[in-house]
């Protein structure tokens, strides 16, 4: 019988006890494996043979990480990078060639919409970004040049959300992969392969980790692409996970849903409490009634995350001046952790989108980005309230 997802977290793929029964995965801290032969080793490079050959291609541990996250996503195979950005460079530059064309959710992490920039001016791999909010918006910035659609969902920081299903749906007509960027939902909330969606990226940094301390990226997919990404981008471009952060991963991932419940508990409360302040001008979080698309949300998210985006009445200087009095809630960027982290995207995580291109995605000067923490709730908002008095 299929385990629910909880149980996989921690049982799973990838927790192999082949290890002297050891109930945690070993960390193979080892940057080649030797062979026994000469011909073993020429078996091993031409395919002919399984077997490990150097750890840029693949280490125990990282496969067991790779193993455990394309379960939890219920994909076919996973491949892990050494961050969430080297898995989003080597998926867009997996899928297309020069002349192509990429279609993107209007909003995206600030360094993706950096790589599709590169992307465009270097290999001539153009780009444009629609609102998807409907097929018709969709089908209407699709080109016959089109080979991948790239979403976030929900959108780093405006937290818009897009169907899944209905993209999957319209892309296969016109042969076009769909990349879905999870990181906001995590695997536990949300997965997109089950609409339909082709490719699932993560910043493993986030929530699949948890703790603050790895940067990390996940690509999962179809065993053909996944092997055929292996052996060519992450072999030859390199940005392999190193295995000390795949066993950190692999910690990390056996609480993610435990973690996940009481992220978003949390965040439920607080938009409460946000909506009701009078220096909150307004509050976007998926699954909350007031947001533009939590239907959508309601449709295919478990819960609605732990980030909360939200803008102060007032300027940019309003938005610095309650972040600076803030105690338990730590200035910075990242996301996901126990801590509680506030940031203000249009002058950190977006601040290389020029303005008039995050006007159009809706990155306003007055948001802050709180990543709500595994604190008590009420000690993350007494911390809120008494920042925004001093306004
Ligand atoms: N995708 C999303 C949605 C992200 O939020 C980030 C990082 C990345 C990809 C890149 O992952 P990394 O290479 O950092 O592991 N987002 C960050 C953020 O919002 N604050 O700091 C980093």
């Amino acid at each position: 019988m299929r385990k629910q997802r909880e149980t996989q977290y921690i049982h799973g793929r990838g927790s192999t006890q082949a290890f002297y029964r050891s109930l945690s995965m070993p960390i193979f801290q080892t940057s080649t494996f030797s062979f026994a032969t000469g011909e073993e080793g020429a078996r091993r490079f031409a395919g002919e043979e399984q077997g490990y050959i150097y750890s840029r291609l693949s280490n125990p541990t990282v496969q067991a990480l790779e193993d455990k996250a394309a379960e939890a996503e219920g994909g076919e195979k996973g491949l892990a990078f050494a961050s969430g950005m080297s898995a989003a460079s080597a998926v867009l530059t997996s899928l297309t060639k020069a002349g192509d064309h990429i279609l993107c959710s209007n909003g995206i992490y600030g360094c993706t919409y950096g790589l599709l920039r590169l992307l465009q001016e270097k290999y001539n791999i153009t780009h444009d970004f629609s609102d998807m909010r409907s097929i018709e918006e969709i089908a209407e910035n699709i080109k016959p040049n089109t080979t991948c659609l790239f979403i976030e969902t929900p959108i780093n920081p405006t937290m818009r959300v897009i169907d899944l299903e209905m993209a999957a749906a319209l892309a296969h007509q016109h042969n076009i992969t769909v990349v879905v960027d999870n990181t906001f939902s995590s695997p536990y909330l949300q997965q997109p392969l089950s609409f339909g969606c082709d490719i699932v990226i993560h910043s493993a940094t986030k929530y699949l980790n948890g703790h603050g301390d790895v940067i990390g990226g996940i690509a999962v997919g179809r065993q053909d692409y996944i092997n055929e990404l292996a052996a060519t981008v992450r072999k030859d471009m390199g940005g392999t996970m190193a295995p000390f952060d795949a066993w950190l991963l692999l910690r990390g991932l056996k609480t993610l849903h435990v973690r996940m419940d009481r992220h978003c508990y949390n965040a439920e409360q607080l938009v409460k409490q946000l909506k009701q302040h009078p220096h909150v001008e307004e509050v976007f979080y998926p699954t909350d009634s007031s947001h533009p698309d939590h239907t959508i949300a309601a449709k295919q998210m478990k819960k609605g995350g732990g980030v909360i985006t939200f803008k102060i009445k007032g300027h940019k200087e309003d938005a610095m001046t309650m972040m600076n009095h803030l105690n338990l809630v730590k200035i910075a960027v990242s996301l996901g952790d126990a801590e509680t982290l506030i940031q203000h995207p249009a002058t950190m995580t977006h601040s290389t989108i020029p303005q008039i291109e995050r006007e159009r995605m809706g990155v306003d000067d007055g948001m802050v980005r709180l990543s709500v923490g595994l604190e008590a709730w009420e000690d993350i908002w007494n911390d809120l309230e008494q920042s925004m008095d001093r306004l």
